[in-house]
């Protein structure tokens, strides 16, 4: 022990579920540079060395100030031999050789246009850049074969990768509320996701929906996307019933980070107010001209596309649901292993399993499932690890 250090707690706390990880932290000229490695490296199919470069960003993110030299991370846990020479080279020069060039690399690249079309993979865009292709525009001029669901990912390919912002979140809350309290009354929604964690902008927006009187829920998915449907507001959905009963999974192997709740993949199409579009362009003429055919045209009124996830869980599911979908990815999956590796516990969104007793663990709170899990209370908005 080192007499007057302030040594941060951090350094006995491996598991990123253990840590308080705000959203804004100190070093995100760190984080962001390792995080394109881990990018990379999932590109690559490479998902261990993935893990290990999230792992040492989480580290630095949960640090109380900015990382100057290399000696005050001698203490921290997970940061292995080539995160460390990456963040030195940062700390000399100012950016990392490797992380530049993978930045600038034709692969990086083209994985990163094509894995950003909805429902594109990492195995599909590899064999397409394999094939030479390099952007969604090349899927639409060479005349790729795609699914459903790709088609729609190329057709509005531009507003999905355009940040969805709180005020859209909103938005959309309040129309999907209308839609569930519309078909079944006294149902309980709540925004999971990357926004239930604070974020300011998302990717897509998250909801998670349940009701009170168990089995009321059953069947209530395709009731909420024909609601949506008869109000033109979805541009495209894909609804996978509830598996979970009829799944062989067992309690000791959940069936990875894939649950088996009634859910929603859907696209909305979001009217936008005057007031959000560019005052000087006018209406008809707004993002119009447009001749790529990745994106249908907004001529006319204005709209745009918006990535909307919801799921359904039985109450008696909803706060393993809730703690589920709440995120982050990498919280998500060291919670799954501090539960496993540390408790002989099995999580998922479903359930817990305590493999020592040989029986489940009801909880009703997230909460309580902390306290299950031997863990401190982490609230949402300090699990953006
Ligand atoms: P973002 O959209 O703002 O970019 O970030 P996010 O909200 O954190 O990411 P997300 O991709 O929307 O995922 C939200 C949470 O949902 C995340 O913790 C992972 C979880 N999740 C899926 N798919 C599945 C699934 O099939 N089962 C379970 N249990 N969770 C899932 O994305
Ligand atoms: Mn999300
Ligand atoms: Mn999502």
């Amino acid at each position: 022990p080192k007499p007057c250090e302030v040594t941060p707690a951090i350094i006995t706390k491996s598991y990123a579920c253990q840590r308080r990880t705000p959203l804004k932290h100190h070093n995100s000229f760190l984080t962001e540079p390792l995080e394109i490695l881990a990018e990379n490296a999932e590109f690559s199919e490479n998902e261990g060395r993935s893990i290990a470069f999230r792992r040492s960003a989480s580290v630095l993110k949960a640090l109380p100030r900015a990382v100057r030299a290399m000696d005050e991370l001698k203490d921290l846990p997970c940061l292995g031999e080539h995160s460390l020479r990456v963040i030195k080279e940062i700390l000399e020069d100012g950016t990392s050789s490797e992380v530049e060039s993978t930045r600038q690399s034709e692969q990086f690249q083209a994985m990163k246009a094509l894995t950003g079309v909805f429902g594109v993979g990492v195995r599909t865009a590899d064999r397409w850049f394999r094939e030479g292709l390099r952007s969604p525009l090349d899927l639409v001029h060479t005349g790729q074969k795609l699914s459903h669901t790709q088609q729609a990912g190329v057709q509005h390919y531009n507003d999905l990768n355009t940040p969805v912002t709180k005020k859209e979140a909103m938005v959309i809350s309040d129309i999907v509320e209308r839609a569930v309290k519309a078909v079944l009354p006294g149902a309980i929604i709540i925004l999971t996701g990357g926004f239930r964690r604070g974020k300011e902008v998302g990717h897509d927006v998250d909801f998670l929906i349940t009701h009170p009187e168990e089995g009321a829920e059953e069947r209530l998915m395709p009731k909420i996307v024909n609601w949506l449907e008869d109000q033109g507001l979805l541009l495209y959905q894909k609804t996978t019933r509830n598996s979970y009963l009829e799944s062989k999974d067992g309690p000791a192997r959940p069936p990875s980070n894939m649950d088996r709740f009634e859910r929603c993949f859907s696209i909305f199409r979001l009217e936008q107010t005057k007031v959000d579009c560019d005052e000087h362009v006018d209406a008809s003429s707004y993002n119009s001209g447009r001749t790529d055919g990745t994106e249908e045209r907004h001529s006319g009124s204005s709209w745009r596309a918006v990535r909307v996830d919801l799921v359904v869980s039985p109450y008696s599911q909803f706060a393993f649901a809730t703690l589920g979908w709440t995120g982050s990815k990498l919280f998500e999956r060291e919670l799954r292993r501090w539960a496993g590796q540390e408790k002989g516990m099995s999580l998922s969104s479903h359930a817990l399993y305590d493999s020592k007793q040989q029986r489940y663990l009801q909880a009703n709170s997230e909460e309580e499932l902390f306290a299950h899990l031997g863990l401190e209370y982490i609230p949402p908005s300090e699990r953006n690890a």
